[in-house]
């Protein structure tokens, strides 16, 4: 549990340095392992409902930021802003295991986006169990232009503009058109995009990203943002930029790390 917490919060430090988590923007969770679950309390904090039945999360442990707290906050004070939470039995509610006794935090706003991603993560990607929510500026800022709101021109351009992105993100991502936040739409949409790809930008809002583990999940967002960046440099400097060529993409294609 303590490591865990600490890549966390380091994680959500850099998320604020990197200038993604304004006020209170940006989510994480991470489903715990076996030897990270905690044991239970001998009273048991009140069971919460969930919007909507998890019964493949049942009696799984998350840690989660809880609703408005800002990330520099999670990076100074984890314990007080991160929750332990386990979903019931049976699927319907949660437990929130700490902090200890009765607290007024609750989950982050996207809870039900993070848990149904955490359910099809579980059957489809089993080993990644983090999921990242921030608002990258400079890809945000490629979903304000309208032509460039498609999934594979998208791709094109975040492949095209670093070796990285083509070795380290090799499935590109998914684009979700703009829907209200905090929706079971949004939610549906965003979990569709993630089946075949580690991470969903949303079109005006920001990127979802899942992950092994903390410090993973934050290099591939890092990775993504740098191919933006390139982009719109080239672009302010008034020039088009290049792009690797088809057979250097195919060539990095076929490197194994
Ligand atoms: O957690 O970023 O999308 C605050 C948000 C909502
Ligand atoms: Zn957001």
């Amino acid at each position: 549990m303590k490591n865990i917490t600490d890549d966390v919060s380091a994680v959500a430090g850099w998320l604020w340095q990197r200038g993604w988590a304004e006020r209170n923007a940006g989510n994480i969770s991470v489903r715990l392992t076996e030897g990270e679950m905690a044991s239970f309390p001998d009273e048991q904090p009140t069971l919460l409902p969930l919007p909507k039945r998890c019964e493949t999360l049942a009696a799984f442990h998350f840690l989660v930021t809880a609703t408005n707290t800002r990330m520099r906050d999670v990076a100074a004070r984890p314990l007080d802003t991160l929750l332990l939470i386990r979903i019931s039995d049976d699927g319907t509610g949660y437990r929130i295991l700490s902090p200890p006794g009765e607290t007024a935090l609750r989950p982050t706003s996207e809870m039900s986006a993070h848990l149904c991603i955490h359910e099809m993560l579980s059957q489809k990607r089993p080993d990644h169990r983090v999921v990242m929510h921030t608002h990258v500026t400079e890809l945000i800022a490629l979903t304000q232009i309208r032509e460039l709101c498609d999934e594979q021109r998208l791709n094109s351009i975040l492949m095209g503009m670093h070796p990285e992105t083509r070795v380290f993100v090799p499935d590109g991502v998914g684009f979700v058109p703009y829907i209200l936040p905090g929706t079971r739409a949004i939610g549906e949409a965003t979990l569709k995009a993630l089946e075949d790809h580690s991470a969903a930008l949303w079109e005006k809002h920001g990127l979802f990203a899942t992950g092994r583990d903390p410090l993973e999940t934050f290099d591939l967002i890092d990775i993504l943002a740098k191919s933006a960046s390139i982009w719109f440099l080239c672009r302010s400097a008034g020039y088009e930029p290049e792009g690797l060529t088809e057979s250097q993409l195919h060539e990095l294609a076929k490197l194994k790390f």
